[in-house]
């Protein structure tokens, strides 16, 4: 494949860049998972009757989405996460996933067991995400160009066991009895698959970086459904492997690394090995306490983003106050270390005011 050459504007907000790479920084860079989502008005008349993977397959609509928390919140946000989903990955797999209306997604034929001829296709199948997946990297690009410099564009992936999660169970799911009886049944077969995803998911990432994306995420969103030993086996290693191949990857394309940030959600007790798995960034959610995190840490050159409960988004602008001062004491030492972001996506029927203050306090409590 010849090598695109694209030049975008030069950066006039790179603090985010700045804080992943471990450097000193002026105040925390602040944004949140999600941020491009249901609680803005502006996304659902954007959105309008159209389908979910419609919206994300058109790189025009996509553009606009990830732009819309830029311009609201001009001059709070600190970066931008081009408007996609994890699910994506299964699509190119082959899989059919559907958007339900207020259900989620939905899989009509998740994989069943290994002896169910899907099995054996989905591992056996080619999977060229250049191909599959070319709407991501165009939307990409298109949202670079149009950021004009103003903040960094974060690329993603799910991370291969969540992804696993999915595609076995078809859906969300509160009991992961399907994943469950994988995992323990059919160890090898689940590790295959799981290997399987991570190589494509490095694919999915490198073109993201090639395409315009400055920082990348892997969401293990399900990662707190294992346990220390299980996630051991079915999720770490694989969230290793794709920080150890993607610079090498990225490095074969002839491109630089880029910071790159794992959120393994709900692993608290695995804190202390995600700070050794390779990335610059580890993600958390809000059941670790920050300034225990930041003891945890001790002196390792990792960077911290998280992990206000975005449930304080639903109470006063009182009690918003209050979890940021929390946060700010525990993140915020020695001017780095630390990105601002809640602990998980910002959920529906959040007022976009109370994120305004969430972001506008830690602005008030952070500038030198
Ligand atoms: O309009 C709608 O109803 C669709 C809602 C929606 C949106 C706005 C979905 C369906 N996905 C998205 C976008 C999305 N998904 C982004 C865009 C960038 C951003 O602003 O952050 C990202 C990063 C994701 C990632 C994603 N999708 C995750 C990981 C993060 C997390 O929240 O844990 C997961 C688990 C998904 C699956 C998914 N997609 C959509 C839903 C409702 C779900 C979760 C369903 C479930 O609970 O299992």
């Amino acid at each position: 494949m010849a090598k695109m050459e694209i030049t975008f504007e030069p950066m006039k907000n790179d603090l985010l860049l700045r804080a992943a790479r471990g450097e000193k920084v002026e105040r925390p860079p602040m944004w949140v998972m999600r941020q491009a989502g249901r609680y803005l008005p502006e996304y659902h008349e954007a959105k309008g009757n159209r389908d979910f993977f419609e919206c994300c397959r058109d790189p025009e609509v996509a553009t606009t989405i990830t732009l819309q928390p830029v311009e609201r919140y001009a001059g709070l946000l600190d970066a931008a996460i081009i408007f996609s989903d994890i699910l994506v990955i299964p699509q190119a797999m082959g899989m059919t996933v559907e958007m339900l209306d207020k259900k989620g997604p939905h899989f009509p034929n998740p994989l069943q067991s290994p002896t169910d001829g899907q099995y054996a296709e989905v591992l056996g199948r080619a999977v060229d995400v250049a191909t599959e997946l070319d709407y991501v990297y165009k939307a990409v690009t298109l949202t670079r160009q149009r950021l004009q410099g103003r903040v960094p564009l974060i690329g993603f992936c799910g991370a291969p066991w969540t992804l696993f999660c999915y595609m076995v169970e078809g859906g969300g799911t509160k009991l992961f009895a399907q994943s469950k009886t994988w995992i323990y049944k059919y160890p090898e077969e689940t590790k295959k698959l799981l290997h399987k995803i991570a190589d494509i998911c490095v694919d999915h990432l490198a073109l993201q970086v090639q395409a315009g994306a400055q920082l990348v995420q892997v969401f293990d969103s399900w990662a707190g459904e294992l346990g220390p030993s299980s996630y051991k086996k079915f999720s770490e290693p694989y969230l290793a492997h794709i920080a150890q191949k993607l610079p090498e990857k990225l490095k074969s394309m002839g491109l630089e690394k880029v910071p790159m940030i794992v959120f393994p959600k709900g692993a608290w007790y695995a804190l202390d090995s995600a700070c050794d798995l390779g990335y610059d960034v580890v993600g958390m959610d809000w059941l670790q306490d920050p300034a225990e995190a930041v003891k945890i840490r001790g002196d390792r050159k990792i960077v911290f983003q998280g992990n206000a409960d975005p449930g304080i988004l639903y109470g006063s602008k009182e009690g918003i106050t209050e979890a940021v001062e929390e946060q700010v004491k525990g993140f915020w030492v020695g001017n780095k270390g630390w990105i601002a972001n809640l602990g998980h996506g910002i959920t529906p029927g959040v007022n976009p005011d109370h994120l305004k203050h969430f972001f506008e306090e830690i602005h008030r409590l952070t500038k030198a």
